[in-house]
């Protein structure tokens, strides 16, 4: 049996072109490239990159995708060569002596690449084993809730809670407690960790460690519904003091009204409706159903990352929330412009 290569068998189909005929525009490959700069121009800005890792966790996985890029790239350059070689080298019908080619395909097309792809997953093997769930009981442990679609966090120990915002000590492995309330959500801190999947009635555990003090953004990554998007929460990385500081805050009652509107705004709030739905530590407001209101005015976004935390986007979310961030949860509330202020000075000052 001997193998034959026709290398002009491309040939005779371009060369039956009538002569003389222009080629035609093509409009597909334009259209991908543009799409391709349109896709580039949305990098802009400051986005949490997972390339860009502020801890070992992200460090770890941005090595992986490094080592996997410039393999990529060495396979892709050789084989381009490869192509170029037989282009340029090509001597019309020749015969290809038995046993040759047959040789070179076994190495360098299944032997090579095994032996690629197995070094590559032992890698990976050796990574997922470091990404695993620290067993050190006396870790710092916080609980993050996952909410259609906000994030409720707590810290064993520390009575209050907080929400779409997570502060950790700077330089600790912070081990993370995950449960949903509802559907499925997935927690992820593109500079800090890979994805966790929160599972319905199960608690999943991952850990955090932050190497530089920081704010990291970080997003649910599992499609739940309309206001994924919306859905986006902050780690805050701090030193050992300042988080000390903050869970005593955690435990403390909510800042105590000091005028006479945050006076007239807490009334509001304790006796209108919001009572049934939100808590402020230290006050009559004990409800559970939405984020615990007790430091949201230092809070980075209202409705997790859906708009700026300031007094004009505040009024907006407290009488209509559903046009703002439409199908979340809280509905639109029956509050008099008389006391609409006194709840936005008082919400604005409790820090
Ligand atoms: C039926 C329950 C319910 C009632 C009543 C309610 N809320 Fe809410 N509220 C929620 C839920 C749930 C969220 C979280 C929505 C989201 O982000 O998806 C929320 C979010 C908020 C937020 C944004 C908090 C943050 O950190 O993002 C503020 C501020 C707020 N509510 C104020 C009020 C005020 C003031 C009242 C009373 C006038 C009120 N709420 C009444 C359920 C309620
Ligand atoms: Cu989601």
């Amino acid at each position: 049996m001997s193998l034959s290569v026709d290398t002009t068998a491309g040939m005779t189909r371009s060369a039956a072109r009538p002569a003389g005929r222009r080629r035609q525009p093509r409009p597909l490959p334009v259209l991908t490239a543009l799409c391709g700069l349109a896709l580039l121009a949305g990098c802009g800005g400051d986005p949490p990159s997972a390339l860009n890792p502020a801890g070992t966790g992200a460090a770890r996985v941005a090595n992986l995708w490094w080592l996997l890029f410039w393999i990529s790239l060495a396979v892709v350059a050789e084989v381009m060569a490869l192509l170029i070689w037989a282009l340029v080298f090509r001597r019309g019908n020749v015969r290809v002596r038995h046993g040759q080619p047959i040789r070179f395909v076994a190495i360098a097309g299944a032997g090579l690449p095994f032996v690629i792809l197995v070094a590559v997953y032992g890698v990976g093997l050796r990574d997922l084993a470091a990404l695993a769930v620290d067993p050190d009981p006396d870790a710092p442990t916080v609980e993050v809730t996952g909410h259609k679609w906000w994030w409720e966090v707590r810290y064993p120990g520390a009575s209050g809670a907080t929400a779409n915002e997570i502060h950790i000590p700077v330089g600790e492995r912070v081990k993370v407690r995950l449960r949903t309330d509802d559907v499925l959500h997935s927690f992820w801190v593109p500079q800090l960790m890979p994805k966790t999947d929160l599972i319905a009635g199960e608690t999943r555990e991952t850990w955090l460690r932050a190497e530089r003090a920081g704010r990291y953004r970080g997003q649910c990554a599992e499609y739940c519904g309309t206001q994924h998007a919306h859905m986006a929460f902050l780690v805050v990385a701090e030193p050992r003091t300042d988080f000390d500081a903050w869970l005593t805050r955690l435990n403390a009652p909510a800042r105590q009204p000091r005028t006479e509107a945050e006076r007239r705004g807490q009334q509001a709030f304790v006796q209108g409706t919001c009572a049934a739905c939100h808590a402020v530590r230290g006050t009559g407001a004990q409800g559970q159903v939405g984020p615990d209101l007790s430091n949201v005015g230092s809070r980075w976004s209202l409705g997790a990352g859906a708009v700026p935390n300031d007094a004009g986007h505040l009024g907006g979310w407290i009488v209509n929330s559903q046009t703002v961030k439409p199908g979340n949860a809280m509905p639109p509330q029956p509050v008099s412009a008389a006391a609409l202020p006194d709840l936005i000075t008082y919400l604005r000052s409790l820090d």
